[in-house]
């Protein structure tokens, strides 16, 4: 029981006829198709397609997660996604969807139909190298880690910003899932028997423990700015090309956190593209992806440090500021991206990348995995230890 009517195929272009900011898209003699599109856990998303070509998204949360339906959820994260947005839209324009519509009583987003875009994970699964894509989201990064930050809004607006973005249940998901249920006997957790020895060296190893331990502090504790939260390469919609276009997606997990989180995710996800790669023999795929950690680095690294002149105080906020600051960022990035990366491989959620390869290369991509997570988590952060951990995750 959800307490308000579910979108279906059926029902959504009455739903639209009872918009009046969807009028444009609601005449039912122009809507040509309706499809749910919604691949990820959460919620239901449907595509509305009109006169043959795209229309408008509408994207529902239930109170309950939609891939397991007796896990209750709180339905506001549709609220949070849409404020998220708007905001993210204003700091970092054209890189996330436009959000045409909020139903609160519904829990229901009406989103730019970006149906030419596809998703990104599915094109590295494919092994499509689109480039560009990776430097777009550092700069989507740099933007929010900038614009929602004590940098870019100064002293009252970032602490009035902080109390309005709180998010503790899916927060709660993600502490759950991707910092402890890996590392305790957990339900949750799926371990191919090929490489149980692998995992429980990987979480038995108390420097891991300890380092899982911090970042898993880290992420509840420090509110730099309001990171996407849940950034992984299902979150980003790609339509290829010179330049590529590119945008995030599903920022219902958003709150102040540490912005290492957002590159963390991106470096993690990077981690299982190029565990594919490693695992089906094609080395030139794994080091291409490995390569794409320092891609976006490197233009979060520019769009910060172009940003960083309009800074609010600058008296406090010198140049030495800035350089600490970003080493911060990439130390984070790097614990973060492990804890990321091997939460795929142990708990709950897996990823196309690697629950698509046959048994014996999928158990080769996981001990990768772990190799690579393991490097990140316990070696001092040093020039070279992303580039480090990719040797090890290719190395057999
Ligand atoms: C209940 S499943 C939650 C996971 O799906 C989302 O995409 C996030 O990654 C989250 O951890
Ligand atoms: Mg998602």
């Amino acid at each position: 029981m959800t307490g308000y009517e579910l979108l279906t195929v059926e029902n959504v272009p009455a739903y639209l006829g009872g918009r009046p900011a969807l009028a444009r898209w609601a005449d039912p003699a122009r809507i040509t198709g309706v499809r749910e599109i919604g691949d990820g856990n959460m919620n239901i998303v449907f595509a509305v397609e009109v006169d043959g070509g795209p229309g408008v998204v509408l994207k529902q949360s239930m109170p309950y997660v939609r891939v397991d339906p007796d896990w209750p959820i709180t339905p506001d994260r549709n609220r949070i996604e849409a404020t998220v947005l708007a905001e993210h839209g204003r700091v970092a324009p054209g890189l996330v969807p436009a959000l045409l519509d909020v139903d609160e009583t519904r829990h229901v987003l009406a989103l730019e139909d970006l149906s030419d875009h596809r998703v990104w994970r599915g094109l590295l699964v494919e092994g499509s190298r689109d480039e560009g894509v990776a430097g777009e989201l550092g700069r989507y990064v740099a933007r929010v880690a900038f614009g929602t930050s004590v940098f870019g809004l100064g002293a009252e607006r970032h602490k009035a910003a902080v109390a309005a973005s709180v998010n503790p249940e899916l927060c709660e998901i993600t502490e759950d899932l991707v910092f402890t249920e890996p590392y305790v006997e957990h339900e949750h957790n799926r371990i191919l028997p090929a490489t149980k020895a692998d995992v429980a060296a990987y979480t038995g190893d108390p420097a891991v423990r300890t380092a899982i331990g911090l970042a898993k502090l880290a992420f509840m504790t420090h509110a730099e700015a309001l990171i996407h939260g849940d950034l992984h390469t299902g979150s980003v919609l790609v339509r290829p090309g010179s330049p590529p276009s590119v945008r995030a997606f599903d920022v219902e997990f958003a709150f102040y956190g540490p912005v290492g989180f957002d590159i963390g995710a991106l470096w993690g996800n990077y981690l299982l593209a190029a565990a594919r790669g490693f695992a089906l023999g094609d080395a030139g795929r794994a080091r291409w992806a490995l390569g794409l950690a320092e891609r976006t680095w490197d233009a979060f690294r520019a769009e910060f440090t172009a940003l960083w002149p309009d800074r609010a105080d600058p008296r406090v906020y010198g140049d030495g500021v800035l350089a600490a600051y970003l080493a911060t960022v990439r130390a984070d990035a790097a614990a973060f991206g492990a804890a990321k990366a091997a939460r795929r491989v142990i708990g709950f959620s897996r990823v196309a990348d690697i629950e698509t390869l046959p048994e014996e290369p999928r158990a080769a991509a996981i001990r990768g995995v772990l190799r690579a997570c393991r490097h990140l988590l316990t070696a001092p952060p040093a020039e070279g230890l992303f580039d480090r951990a990719g040797e090890l995750l290719v190395s057999a």
